[in-house]
């Protein structure tokens, strides 16, 4: 029984040595070096080659690297009876929530109008909002939404969520499905986008619901670049409707070096930092996962083709 391991841009053989602690029995090898097809019995992969997965018949499941599956769905010839393991870390979601957090209070305090007034050796003071009259709206309510939005309302700042299942947070407004998307958008100063990126959500955020935003509203995005019309998001900026978006993901990455983006002086760029894997944490949970199928059991969470993530 083998353990391929693909991750592109991470040291292999620190996930070797992590898995190994866990797996002590497995057979665990670093893609290219593959050996016998046929004895690979689980890919833990993040942005594997496409096409590659096809070849491993005996595959009993595909092991994300982290929580969005699209790197391996994007592959039209991944083997679909195999089920995908999505790595869901609370240490990581703890992170991306603490990521969102700055960005919160960095525009909630107008940080980014004082950085731009040092550059002019301006004096120039904001009037304060009470936190709570600052609407924090979490476009997406999962795992990860739901911990951020709670974290934020601990601060004191009025918070809302949104989605197609209905969550319940004290102290959280629930706006649910379609119908509730344009009031949801225009009760909400702070949009903090944390949906997967499935048919439904790309392109969401376009002209027509940007627009929607409050005048003067800023744009958190964490979970995928392609959830956003980056030429309507930039249009948006420069007509003044927007003051400022902290982008984490790029319909392409890494963000080309000619991207409008980079050198936006209302937007902020990082590079797909607001959560990193720690190889100890992740290899754990999902050293779990394959425990359980390999004991007949069901690991967990499972992409959900239907849903989309
Ligand atoms: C993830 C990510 O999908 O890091 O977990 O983007």
């Amino acid at each position: 029984m083998a353990l391929l391991i693909s991750y592109e841009g991470a040291d292999s053989e620190v996930w070797r040595q992590e898995f190994s602690k866990h797996l002590p029995d497995m057979d665990i090898r670093i893609y290219p070096e593959v050996g016998e097809p046929d004895d690979i019995e689980f890919a833990a992969v993040w942005m594997h080659p496409i096409g590659d997965l096809q070849r491993y018949t005996n595959l009993k499941a595909i092991m994300s690297f982290g929580a969005g599956v699209e790197h391996i769905t994007r592959d039209p010839e991944f083997p679909r009876h195999v089920p995908i393991v999505r790595l869901v870390d609370g240490l990581v979601v703890q992170d991306m929530a603490l990521h969102v957090v700055h960005w919160v209070l960095h525009f909630h305090r107008d940080y980014h109008r004082y950085l731009d007034g040092q550059k002019e050796a301006s004096w120039q003071k904001y009037p304060l909002r009470e936190p709570a009259r600052r609407r924090v709206g979490f476009l997406g309510m999962g795992a990860m939404g739901a911990v951020a939005a709670k974290m934020v309302r601990n601060l004191g700042f009025g918070v809302s969520g949104w989605g197609r299942d209905p969550v319940n947070l004290e102290g959280v407004q629930f706006f649910d499905g379609d119908d509730e998307l344009q009031p949801f958008l225009e009760s909400t100063d702070i949009l903090v986008n944390v949906l997967p990126l499935t048919a439904a959500t790309e392109n969401l955020l376009d002209e027509r619901h940007l627009a929607m935003l409050p005048k003067g509203a800023s744009v958190i995005n964490i979970s995928r670049g392609a959830i956003i019309v980056d030429e309507d998001l930039l249009a948006a900026l420069d007509s003044g409707h927007l003051s400022a978006a902290a982008l984490d993901t790029f319909r392409v990455e890494p963000l080309p070096v000619d991207h409008p983006f980079w050198t936006h002086p209302k937007v902020f760029v990082t590079p797909h930092v607001a959560g990193i894997n720690y190889p100890h944490s992740a290899a754990s949970l999902m050293a779990d996962n394959i425990k359980k199928v390999v004991a007949g059991e069901c690991p967990s969470p499972v992409f959900d083709p239907v849903r989309g993530y």
